[in-house]
């Protein structure tokens, strides 16, 4: 133990939880607290203990980068040394900054007196990790701050500041001052004044009724949990706490409701996720520390769908916006749709009326591009045509200031291409945004060849300061999420012409969990726009082989909801999807065409299909360089095409099924209809041959 984790002040033990870069209370860490509480407890010169954190935090809680490996339980556990602080001989008083989350709270939570400042964060947030509280939080916060705001707590694991807990039993005193000269003379306080040692676990519940309250909460808590087994897990041990006979006895209920849900793969898939989000901002040959340029404003060409939803998420960060169109009328409908949006979350108190002026105060009209010359970052979002893109970036050549940032949004055109149209390609960037702009958090990072490494790091922070998942993808066609979702597509429409229905499809990837099946996404984003990226493979690339009936629905002029006829029918003013009998006969009649006997196809086959050729396809992106990380396509899919959360995303479906399951399904595809499609992918094969997995 080094010396700065264990200090003495008079005759007051401090003890510093130091394990960057929030204080994650992995094996080290553990082995430091008992070796410096035994000290302590040694050292007659010592009357008290202070447990304080380095940096930034308390602690936020279990080293979660130890979940699955043997070190995680390795003693000493975070049990035993929970149990090893509160059997202290002297008072343990735990002072609190940054966060004390899950663990690091539950280690608090075993002191016998806890101080804190004000804005200190306060959560119990194991059930986002789809988990629960497992070293006694579920048992020791319902008896400081009462059974309904525990629960509360520990169900939704949202943060809540210190001071609103103040006057609970949780916090003995607010420090408003120096933290460790506040808990210094609370301790000595405790020594002089004698005060006993308060033991949470000691403390009893007395909440009559209980069971009424616990089952409305589990009424309220069954629909919006879903899949994920944790938030009604979470109740049982809470309900332990009021019930069981002893705190052992409530403790060991709370421990194997823990072991349980640590092994479910929803509890994998959400840390899946929660590590997933922070690697994504990390690029392989891009320096932490490398220095960004300032973006202050921003110009946005285009005020269309997504040059307004584009404009809305620097707006909500505060950061000025130049919009711009090349007709008065265009722009003025562009700022209309702004404000009309922000009128809504106004009227549904999601904004306030303060907000609401001051982001429209940063909203600055243009016709003219010379407007954009103070802009530190410009993106264009203009009709995908190869030849407009051209237009914008040679004017945005000749009038953006040096330095500025020049992004395309483009959702599937060549990035160096367009780049090439500027003399300045180390500036250009792709920056996807999925519509509507202002919702979606997934954001694509497309790096061209020539893209400069600042700029690079640049609208990565740029992309965390408007709250978008970033996500960096290499140059190819349609990106990381739309290549992969080119090759879902084909097979949605092969399922067609051996004997599956639009319905049958969409309802079978809908119970696997997709918020939507292929066919009614495709008739919300526009038939059209899918028939323009198949007709531009049919002259790029003719290998790529496509089901005709998706062209025959288009030729009927079935684009979707915006016309009120796609695979499905639609009734005016009412979005939901009716099945379409003419839609039905002619996908009948196209298999009867083919000479293609129709078979029942099974729901497990569609997933497969569907499912399989997303984890294909992201297999030749990762061999290619286009996606940098297995997790980073579990990004894009989890955060940008509503691939349940509950699956890990289509890689990490693909490790929990076992990649040699999956390269056996591929195979026995690549035998069936169009099996051209199921050529596997090398690494796909090489990692199942290896017994290894994506992540
Ligand atoms: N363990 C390990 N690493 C962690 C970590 C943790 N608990 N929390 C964060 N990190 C890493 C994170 O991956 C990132 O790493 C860096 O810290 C900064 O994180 C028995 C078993 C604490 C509010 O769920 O909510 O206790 O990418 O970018 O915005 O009941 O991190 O830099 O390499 O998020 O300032 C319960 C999870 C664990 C808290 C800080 N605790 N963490 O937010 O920084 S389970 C949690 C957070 C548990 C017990 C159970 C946030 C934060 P890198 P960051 P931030």
């Amino acid at each position: 133990m080094c010396a700065s984790e264990y200090q003495v002040h008079g005759e007051v033990a401090v003890i510093t939880l130091d394990n960057p870069p929030v204080n994650g209370l992995g094996l080290a860490l553990r082995s430091t607290i008992t070796s410096a509480v035994t000290r302590a407890n040694d050292d007659k010169g010592i009357k008290a203990i202070v447990l304080i954190g380095a940096g930034k935090a308390f602690s936020g809680g279990a080293d979660i980068t130890e979940f699955g490996k043997p070190s995680a339980l390795a003693e000493p556990n975070l049990h035993t040394v929970i149990n090893f602080v509160e059997a202290s001989d002297k008072p343990v008083i735990a002072a609190i900054h940054g966060v004390a989350m899950g663990g690091g709270l539950e280690l608090a939570l075993a002191c016998h007196f806890r101080v804190a400042v004000a804005d200190a964060k306060i959560a119990l947030p194991e059930v986002k990790l789809g988990i629960l509280p497992g070293a006694g939080g579920t048992q020791r916060l319902p008896r400081v701050i009462g059974v309904e705001a525990a629960l509360n707590m520990i169900v939704s694991g949202t943060e809540v500041p210190a001071g609103e807990l103040a006057k609970t039993a949780l916090f003995d005193q607010m420090i408003s001052g120096d933290l460790l000269q506040g808990a210094l003379a609370f301790a000595r306080t405790v020594v002089s004044e004698k005060h006993p040692l308060k033991l949470v676990r000691d403390i009893r519940i007395d909440y009559p009724n209980h069971q009424a309250f616990l089952q409305f909460a589990r009424n309220m808590v069954k629909p919006v949990a879903g899949p994920f087994p944790a938030p009604l897990k979470c109740i049982d041990a809470i309900a332990a706490a009021i019930t069981s006979r002893s705190f052992d006895e409530g403790i060991k209920v709370e421990r194997e409701a823990f072991l349980h849900l640590v092994q479910t793969p929803e509890s994998r898939a959400l840390r899946h996720f929660f590590f997933g989000e922070r690697a994504a901002s990390k690029i392989a040959d891009v320096p932490a520390d490398t220095p960004l340029r300032k973006i202050e404003k921003v110009a946005v060409i285009g005020a269309g769908t997504m040059g307004g939803g584009i404009s809305m998420n620097f707006l909500n960060a505060g950061i000025p916006v130049t919009i711009l169109e090349t007709k008065q009328e265009m722009l003025d409908k562009g700022v209309a749709t702004i404000r009309k949006n922000y009128e809504s979350s106004l009227k549904k108190g999601k904004l306030t009326q303060e907000k609401f002026e001051s982001r429209m105060g940063l909203l600055k009209p243009t016709l003219s591009y010379e407007d954009l010359q103070d802009a530190d970052l410009i993106i264009e979002a203009v009709f995908e045509e190869i030849g407009v893109k051209q237009q914008v970036f040679q004017k945005l050549d000749a009038v953006a200031k040096p330095g500025a940032i020049l992004a395309s949004n483009t959702s599937t055109l060549d990035l160096n291409l367009i780049a090439n149209f500027t003399k300045r390609p180390q500036d250009v960037v792709g920056l996807h945004f999925f519509s509507p702009a202002n919702i979606m958090k997934l954001l694509e990072v497309v790096r061209g060849t020539a893209t400069a490494k600042d700029v690079m790091a640049t609208v990565m922070q740029t992309a965390k300061k408007i709250k978008k998942t970033a996500v960096v993808s290499g140059v190819c066609d349609g990106f990381i999420g739309n290549r992969m979702i080119n090759q879902y597509s084909r097979q949605a429409g092969f399922l067609l012409e051996e004997g599956c229905l639009p319905q049958q499809v969409d309802q079978a990837i809908e119970k696997f969990g997709f918020a939507m099946g292929p066919f009614r996404m495709i008739d919300m984003a526009g038939n059209d726009i899918s028939w323009a990226i198949r007709k531009r493979h049919y002259q790029e690339c003719p290998e790529i082989t496509y089901s005709k009936t998706a062209d025959l629905l288009c030729e009927l002029g079935r684009f979707g909801q915006k016309v009120g006829a796609g695979w499905y029918d639609y009734k005016p003013g009412d979005r939901s999807a009716h099945p379409s009998q003419l839609v039905n006969d002619m996908v009948i009649k196209h298999s009867a065409d083919l000479g293609i006997t129709r078979r029942k196809i099974s729901d497990q086959e569609i997933v497969e299909r569907l499912v399989y050729a997303l984890t294909n396809e992201g297999a030749c992106l990762l061999e290619e360089g286009i996606a940098q990380r297995a997790s980073d396509i579990d990004m894009v899919y989890l955060t940008g095409y509503g691939f349940p959360l509950h699956r890990g995303g289509p890689m990490l479906y693909a490790d929990i099924i076992g990649l040699p399951n999956v390269l056996n399904a591929i195979r026995k595809y690549a035998k069936g209809h169009h099996g051209e499609c199921w050529q596997a992918a090398p690494l796909l094969a090489k990692l199942a041959a290896e017994g290894k997995t994506f992540n």
